[in-house]
């Protein structure tokens, strides 16, 4: 009998959820990780990213003694690739996709994937990626010359639709695409999910799942660049965009999504660069909203900046909020944060920062922006910069910035 049921590679923000709920739910998994310290931490029961209930989550799997981390997969029923799958700007400034993660996890795999074994892709990846991890495999089995036929094999893809700041609800609650390289391993992952998700899971072939997961993500980004562009029309022609949207969204079959100062996170920013990298003359809108969203933030750039010029002398500038989206801590690939940084580089503004749910400043921000309290902040600044609409910041009394300039990009403080 094999020592595990489920081995996970990568223990990030899909993998380490992922492998913690199968172990709860009695599995017995392994978690890989190449980074020793994020194994350490696991094994001490604790966690080493931000995201409500999962310190109590992984705690529970580690302590029932069914959750494990190494350095290194061993053998398993099943191995689940849950690496990340950024892109890479390439000359020209076109992006494509980078998939050495997933190529090196699956490389990993050759000394102790056995036949009959089940291999999940679960990172989000350009259309053909299940099949060559298949051929990945296929060759690093090769070079260690062990007697194990691909056809013995199961290849699936199984993406995953949680949001940020609600994982573990959605990961139980949200249906789920199950893409296999052939049915029956199709079926194989379905079951293996249906060990926790409780909602319906649709069979499919694995390139029409990979589609659908880079579709989900782009059609979103097509629809908030729908917004930010609307936001760009409005303040050309004097029209008040949140009030228009509310009023626009009253018809029963129009639902626009709000206007900000761009969009961050890893997957909604990342994954239509991969369906323009693929298609690139078909995937016009898709390209075109990318660009829409990515202008974002210089945009809200200017408008600080035209503000503080026409104030004169060396205004005190206050950003609201870091995040990349509301109510959470996470500051990577942050709109707000690009904003904050391309003002702190003007020279002339002093610039703080207000951040509740951070402890410290990222640290490309070090030296160049105080993080102050909403209250010195609005004492303190001339403008006013509502970045993130954080439940806090939706509280505070618009009486209370009465005097001030605004340049408000989440209409919350009308
Ligand atoms: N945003 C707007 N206006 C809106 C909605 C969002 O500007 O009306 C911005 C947010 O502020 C943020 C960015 O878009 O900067 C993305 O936020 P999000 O909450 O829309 O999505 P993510 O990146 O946290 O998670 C997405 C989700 N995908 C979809 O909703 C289609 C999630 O279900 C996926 O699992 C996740 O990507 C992923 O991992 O791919």
């Amino acid at each position: 009998m094999k020592n595990h049921d489920i081995c996970v590679l990568g223990l990030g923000y899909i993998g380490l959820p992922t492998c913690s709920i199968f172990a709860t739910k009695g599995k017995r998994v392994l978690g890989v990780d190449v980074l020793q310290q994020v194994v350490d931490t696991i094994n001490g029961g604790g966690i080493h990213i931000e995201e409500p209930d999962l310190d109590i989550l992984v705690k529970a799997a580690v302590q029932s003694g069914n959750l494990r981390a190494a350095t290194k997969p061993q053998s398993a029923g099943t191995f689940i690739i849950a690496v990340p799958t950024p892109f890479i700007v390439c000359e020209g400034k076109s992006k494509k996709p980078d998939l050495s993660f997933v190529e090196m996890a699956t490389r990993s795999l050759a000394p102790v994937v056995e036949a009959g074994d089940l291999v999940i892709l679960e990172s989000t990846s350009p259309v053909g990626t299940t099949e060559r991890v298949r051929e990945w495999l296929g060759d690093e089995i090769k070079k260690t010359g062990r007697d194990v036929s691909l056809d013995s094999l199961f290849f699936a893809h199984c993406p995953e639709r949680i949001l940020p700041g609600q994982m573990l609800k959605e990961l139980v609650s949200n249906d789920r695409i199950s893409g296999g390289f052939t049915p029956e391993a199709a079926c194989r992952a379905k079951v293996l999910y249906q060990t926790f998700c409780t909602a319906e899971i649709f069979l499919t072939d694995a390139r029409t799942a990979e589609m659908a997961k880079l579709t989900e993500n782009a059609f979103r980004d097509v629809n908030i660049a729908f917004a930010n562009e609307l936001s760009l029309i409005c303040e050309r022609i004097g029209v008040d965009v949140w009030e228009l949207i509310r009023l626009a969204n009253r018809h029963p079959r129009v639902k626009i999504l709000q206007p900000g100062p761009g969009v961050g996170g890893h997957c909604i920013a990342v994954d239509p660069w991969f369906i323009v990298d693929a298609a690139p003359e078909e995937a016009r809108l898709v390209r075109t909203a990318r660009e829409v969203n990515d202008g974002k933030p210089h945009h809200v750039v200017d408008q600080v900046k035209a503000l503080a010029k026409a104030l004169g002398g060396e205004p005190t500038i206050a950003c609201f909020g870091l995040a990349f989206k509301p109510d959470v801590d996470d500051i990577r690939e942050s709109p707000a944060v690009e904003v904050v940084n391309a003002l702190a580089q003007c020279g002339n503004l002093k610039i703080l920062a207000v951040e509740p749910h951070v402890r410290a400043l990222p640290k490309r921000l070090h030296g160049k922006v105080s993080l102050v309290s909403g209250d010195e902040a609005i004492a303190a600044a001339d403008i006013l910069v509502l970045l993130v609409d954080h439940k806090v910041f939706k509280a505070i009394p618009v009486a209370k910035l009465a005097g001030k300039r605004i340049v408000d990009t989440r209409g919350i403080w009308r």
